[in-house]
């Protein structure tokens, strides 16, 4: 499998102003209850500006080539989890698969539980990003996101959407749950792009 390690702080400070280091502990940081996953009923769309959308099974999804990554974490709330170890499927592979069209800028990412969050396309080129389905090796577990979770390291953990079903591709940006709700909607952790508003 190949394993790709970015240094997530790019030349940058490692760990970003203002976080503290959690070391082994992972915390879980949802905005409700985990919801309940059925792998027979689930599936995982692409739509919106594309030229091929998807809407892929289980089995189907796991056909996927997987990738590792090794990437550290920041949760806008301070705690960091460095030196995370992530297994699936490398986001623009999912894409590749989809071909964007021109037009497309924004992706919206939909979950199970009804979380969604909204990034510029581009970051689901970089190298780090995926869909994961492993953590250190072992599979995700539901509070964590199983069966499968986005992971955009170099943004804070918000964006990293848990329980992930899909995407929608967009022409203009539309800000997601937390973005509607006081939070930065870019979201970089080295700028403390923390929330919308100033403190
Ligand atoms: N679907 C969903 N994804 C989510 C969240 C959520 O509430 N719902 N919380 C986000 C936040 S704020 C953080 S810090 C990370 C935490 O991931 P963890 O619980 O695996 O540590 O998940 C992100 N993804
Ligand atoms: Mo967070």
């Amino acid at each position: 499998m190949e394993r790709i390690e970015i240094d997530t702080a790019r030349g940058k400070e490692r760990v970003p102003p203002g976080q503290y280091l959690v070391g082994d502990r992972w915390p879980v940081l949802t905005y409700g209850a985990t919801p309940e996953v059925d792998l027979r009923s689930w599936d995982f769309s692409v739509s919106g500006l594309v030229e091929n959308p998807l809407r892929l099974t289980w089995e189907e999804w796991e056909e996927l080539p997987t990738v590792e990554v090794k990437a550290d974490m920041h949760c806008v709330t301070s705690w960091s989890k460095l030196d995370n170890l992530w297994g699936g499927v490398q986001a623009k592979r999912v894409l590749e698969l989809a071909r964007p069209k021109p037009e497309a800028r924004y992706v919206s990412v939909f979950c199970d539980g009804g979380y969604t969050t909204n990034l510029p396309l581009e970051e689901l080129y970089e190298e780090d990003a995926l869909f994961a389905t492993h953590h250190d090796g072992e599979p995700l577990t539901p509070d964590h996101g199983w069966p499968l979770r986005l992971v955009v390291p170099r943004l804070y953990a918000w964006k990293s959407a848990k329980w992930v079903r899909g995407l929608e591709l967009l022409a203009e940006d539309r800000p997601g749950f937390w973005e509607q709700n006081g939070y930065h909607n870019y979201g970089d952790p080295w700028r403390e792009q923390r929330y919308s508003f100033s403190l």
